[in-house]
């Protein structure tokens, strides 16, 4: 086992616990190991994907935090061949919902939820998506 120490916003660190707490964990450390393995299993899902897919990304973000609706327009705007629609739904004071439908090749659709996930500012992004075509055929 390796030890690190790392900083982390305190209420992010209570929300973890508490979490932890209605699960019965017993130990931060192996619901931060759990957490981090939860991370790499939907990395390494997202990039088995192939082909033409359809689906939602999720985004909430804190519009108050400074260049983050601006950058996630460019991307947005970058990707719009890729991008069917908009919503955006003002969640509380703070923090913004929005849903971007995607369809087209999952490279692209990959690449601009990793984009958008990276910003600072953004809180949550998951993509969910289908294969196109394949609920249209009910052989
Ligand atoms: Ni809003």
């Amino acid at each position: 086992m390796m030890r690190i120490s790392m900083s982390l916003p305190k209420k992010l660190l209570s929300e973890f616990d508490e979490v932890l707490k209605d699960r019965g964990y017993q130990s931060r450390s192996k619901g931060i190991r759990d957490a981090l393995k939860d991370y790499i299993v939907r990395y390494q899902w997202m990039n088995e994907m192939e082909g033409e897919r359809i689906g939602i990304i999720a985004v909430i973000y804190d519009h108050h935090y400074t260049g983050v609706m601006e950058d996630l327009a460019d991307i947005q705007h970058d990707y719009r061949d890729y991008i069917n629609a908009v919503m955006h739904v003002h969640m509380t004071d703070k923090y913004c919902l929005e849903v971007v439908v995607v369809k087209g090749d999952v490279g692209y659709i990959r690449n601009l939820t990793e984009k958008m996930m990276r910003l600072k500012g953004v809180d949550h992004v998951r993509l969910t998506s289908t294969a196109t075509g394949q609920h249209l055929d009910h052989e």
